[in-house]
């Protein structure tokens, strides 16, 4: 059986739960015998996006590159996840039109964590730093995320476990 390419594209603050439900839908794709690719920010940045930071020029080249390797897998018939805070609604309307324009089916999931839920998770201490000036242009505490307003799914903290809510979203989305 052959299955269509697509990407899900996970936006939302560092500590939202992101790469969680990230891991826990390639696990689910994967144990079907679906191609399945996760493209984590974090781990992006040591490889394919080495030379950029946090500004936020380097945060939009950052998605625009992702979201142009995200289309090349789901062209190739394999569901690209992507984990990005992707704070900027442009950027991610782009990303949403690279797939479009190429007939690629394109999922946003918003993982909508209150900055205080993210804060208190703080599971790198990374916002600690910036609360201490240690980090700057940090996200949320002092560089913008702009709230998605049209996302294919919100997520919030009350609808469960990764595991819930990827079985969730791949029913929701007929995946
Ligand atoms: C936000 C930062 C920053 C700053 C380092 N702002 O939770 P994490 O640690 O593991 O994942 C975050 C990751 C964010 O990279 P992205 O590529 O997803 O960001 S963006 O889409 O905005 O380009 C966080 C860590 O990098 N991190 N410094 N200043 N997150």
């Amino acid at each position: 059986r052959t299955h269509q390419g697509a990407t899900l594209w996970l936006t939302g603050l560092s500590g939202s739960g992101k790469s969680s439900l990230a891991v826990e839908l390639e696990r689910r794709f994967v144990a079907e015998g679906r191609p399945a690719y996760l493209m984590d920010g974090d781990n992006l940045r040591h490889g394919l996006n080495a030379d950029l930071g946090f500004s936020d020029d380097d945060r939009r080249e950052n998605i625009r590159r992702t979201a142009e390797v995200a289309a090349l897998f789901a062209d190739s018939g394999a569901v690209a996840i992507v984990s990005l805070i992707s704070p900027f609604a442009d950027e991610r309307r782009r990303a949403r039109d690279i797939h479009t324009e190429r007939g690629l089916p394109f999922h946003e999931i918003f993982l909508d964590t209150p900055l205080d839920v993210c804060e208190d998770r703080d599971p790198k201490g990374l916002y600690a730093k910036a609360r201490r000036g240690e980090i700057s242009q940090f996200t949320g505490i002092d560089s913008p995320y702009e709230r998605p307003l049209h996302a294919d799914i919100v997520v919030t903290p009350a609808d469960g476990s990764p595991a819930e809510v990827a079985e969730a979203v791949i029913r929701n989305l007929g995946l």
